[in-house]
């Protein structure tokens, strides 16, 4: 990709992450639409969920095009989960075949692809095997890793304590940064608005609420925050709704910034 000024501009890998259900999917559909219409950019949205049975967008890579988990599950006498597992080996053994495929092989010929991945982490994205398939985009493009936390699973400062955490040991099992962003901020009430916001931006301000718990977790939860505290790194409370482009718009040039490492992301 040749920007305005002559110079080769890298594509953008933006690969959204996230328990299941946190939006990941509706997010690749709006975030791709957003940018097609709104920047005339050229977007390809590569699904890597062998299970998901329909998609939103109409995906440029399919990993179901070499497997589905209805398959794996009935050729190895497997669960859904155990499937997941084995799928992350066969991704791992077939990621030169995928790479040689459209867009990993000329990457150059979109500004951003979008990487679409199952909700199952602990049998997909804390696989080793899946360190290797990130560590791949890292080669073609200028990758952001984003991690999804769910409004709809906060009602406390424990819940978003908990979901912090989740996105902590990703990036230890990953060994790569991974950048928060909050999904379904449309659903968000004022006061568990107040509470995500603490967590990304102040977690030591949760503590304020440690009144709100009793017996063991009480004595856990400031030692839990200020884990929460040193990790935090610097990035700013980005909520995110599919129905408000206003918020797409906000996490667009928050994954600039993060990608270009050139902006203020506090
Ligand atoms: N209110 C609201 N609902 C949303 C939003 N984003 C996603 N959802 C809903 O959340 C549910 C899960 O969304 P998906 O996009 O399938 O989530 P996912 O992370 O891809 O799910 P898995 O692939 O199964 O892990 C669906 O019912 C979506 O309609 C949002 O911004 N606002
Ligand atoms: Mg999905």
């Amino acid at each position: 990709m040749v920007s305005l000024h002559g110079e080769i501009v890298m594509t953008y890998i933006v690969v959204f992450t996230g328990p299941a259900g946190s939006g990941k999917t509706s997010l690749t559909r709006a975030y791709g639409d957003w940018l097609r219409t709104t920047l005339f950019l050229n977007v390809c949205q590569a699904n890597f969920d062998p299970g998901t049975e329909s998609l939103p967008y109409n995906p440029c890579f399919d990993i179901r095009r070499y497997f589905t988990l209805r398959e794996i599950m009935s050729r190895y006498s497997l669960g859904p989960n155990g499937a997941f597992v084995k799928a992350v080996q066969i991704i791992s053994q077939k990621i030169d075949e995928f790479m040689a495929e459209k867009p990993f092989n000329s990457p150059e010929d979109w500004d951003v692809i979008i990487i679409d991945t199952p909700g199952q982490l602990e049998a997909f994205i804390f696989q080793p095997e899946t360190r290797i398939l990130l560590n791949k985009f890292y080669e073609i493009g200028r990758t952001v890793i984003v991690y999804l936390i769910d409004s709809s699973l906060i009602e406390t400062a424990a819940d978003a304590i908990t979901m912090w955490f989740l996105g902590i040991l990703l990036q230890i099992k990953i060994g790569l940064d991974v950048v928060p962003v909050v999904t379904k901020a449309d659903i968000l009430s004022g006061d568990k608005k107040e509470i995500i916001t603490r967590l990304i931006s102040s977690p030591e301000k949760l503590l304020e609420n440690i009144s709100d718990y009793e017996g063991i977790i009480s004595d856990i939860v400031p030692d839990l925050v200020s884990i929460a505290v040193k990790t935090r790194g610097a990035y700013r409370p980005v909520l995110v709704s599919i129905n408000d482009p206003h918020s797409i718009e906000d996490l667009h040039y928050y994954i600039h910034e993060v990608a270009c490492s050139c902006g203020d992301l506090t």
